[in-house]
């Protein structure tokens, strides 16, 4: 094992420059490092600033993808590509251009777009990955989710945590597509995912309007006494249009006659919590909705982790660290760990947006900051 180590080519190559705090490259110094390399060991002295920079330096890039490009080609795959067991799941996967190929939006969450045709079946499996899906249009698809079939329309946020198992089903004449988000990119790189294979096609014996889990958790203030105790993800599988909506439409109502509620003038959000805890709807992912009027700028925020945006409704400017896009309907944009995201309107506009927020809470490691002003 050694003989074959010290042989090999080591996977290890030290930067050697004579920048600051570093000692002059002489011969025997090149012996040194060679001799590390060999022995794979890496000084402290030539990787600090990579390793410990003043402030999160994130290797994903802020990028925009436009809607109309993305469902041209989940159509094409929609004619092209069948659904079944094996891949599972008509999804492109969104590749962050800093992330080295990856379908990794950012280096913790995972969002595609998903395609299913008429008649089609998404077959029922489960993971140990967080998931939810969002609706920007369309319906027809009932996704089950341990023999709950839930509809799935416009609007409608779909948590859906991990383990249970679940799959789709497409009872419409036309194809649907939906957005996907979940924490794959995270639990890849902490190596924690199990996985295992359920039926081949999803039962939908019944298409009910509403879901069993709305009927028992989609009481607003209300909690079945059954079932007080905290649970561990959200156990209501959906947070319909109608509800959002409202919430939003009364903020800016409530603003309109005096009483400061919003988050900031102009600016109203909701987040997506547990109804058991209050707390985020998934143990690894923090989703909000948020509304500004026209003619509002929000103020330049940043924060630690990182975000995934669709516009649902509605146009903006949008700018995230260096870059800068025009958004419309359906767009999806991320923004890296602590690069400032500034949203300015003109017509207003409606935005779906998710976060691995909820990981660096519970571990005291989030921070954000927002420019002029308290943070949030
Ligand atoms: O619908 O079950 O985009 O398991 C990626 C993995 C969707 C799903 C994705 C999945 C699913
Ligand atoms: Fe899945």
């Amino acid at each position: 094992m050694t003989a074959s180590m010290e042989s090999m080519e080591s996977p290890i190559s030290i930067t050697r420059r004579e920048t600051a705090g570093q000692p002059p490259l002489t011969a025997e110094l090149h012996r040194l490092y060679d001799g590390m390399e060999r022995g794979l060991l890496v000084p402290l002295w030539t990787e600090i600033g990579d390793l410990m920079p003043v402030s999160p330096v994130s290797a994903a890039r802020p990028h925009r993808w436009s809607w109309t490009a993305l469902m041209a080609m989940a159509r094409q795959a929609g004619r092209l590509v069948p659904v079944g067991r094996g891949g599972e799941r008509r999804a492109l996967a969104l590749a962050n251009p800093g992330l080295g190929g990856r379908p990794f939006a950012t280096p913790t969450l995972w969002a595609a777009v998903q395609y299913l045709n008429a008649g089609e079946h998404a077959p029922v499996h489960r993971h140990t990955q967080n998931a939810f899906r969002f609706v920007v249009e369309g319906e027809g698809v009932w996704t089950v989710v341990n023999g709950d079939p839930v509809a799935m329309r416009r609007g409608d946020f779909l948590p859906q945590a991990g383990w249970n198992w679940h799959g789709h089903l497409n009872l419409s004449e036309a194809p649907m597509a939906w957005i996907d988000g979940l924490d794959i990119p995270f639990s890849y790189q902490i190596e924690s995912t199990f996985f295992e294979y359920g039926p081949d096609s999803v039962d939908a014996q019944e298409t009910p309007d509403r879901s069993r889990s709305e009927r028992l958790w989609g009481h607003p203030g209300l909690q079945p006494v059954t079932q007080v105790a905290p649970t561990a993800s959200s156990p209501l599988l959906a947070y319909r249009w109608e509800v959002t909506d409202r919430a939003l439409d009364e903020q800016l109502r409530l603003e309109d006659e005096g009483h400061p509620v919003t988050l900031a003038p102009g600016h109203a959000a909701v987040r997506y919590v547990d109804p058991s805890t209050g707390g985020d709807v998934l143990s690894t992912v923090r989703a909000e909705f948020h509304r500004l009027r026209p003619d509002t700028a929000t103020p330049a925020r940043r924060a630690v982790g990182s975000s995934v945006y669709q516009v649902f409704e509605g146009t903006a400017s949008v700018t995230v660290g260096d870059a800068r896009w025009d958004v419309e309907r359906g767009d999806l944009f991320v923004v890296p760990s602590w690069q400032a995201l500034t949203v300015t309107t003109g017509e207003g506009v409606d935005l779906f947006t998710y976060s691995d927020a909820p990981i660096f809470e519970r571990l005291g490691r989030f921070r954000s900051e927002t420019a002029g002003g308290a943070e949030r």
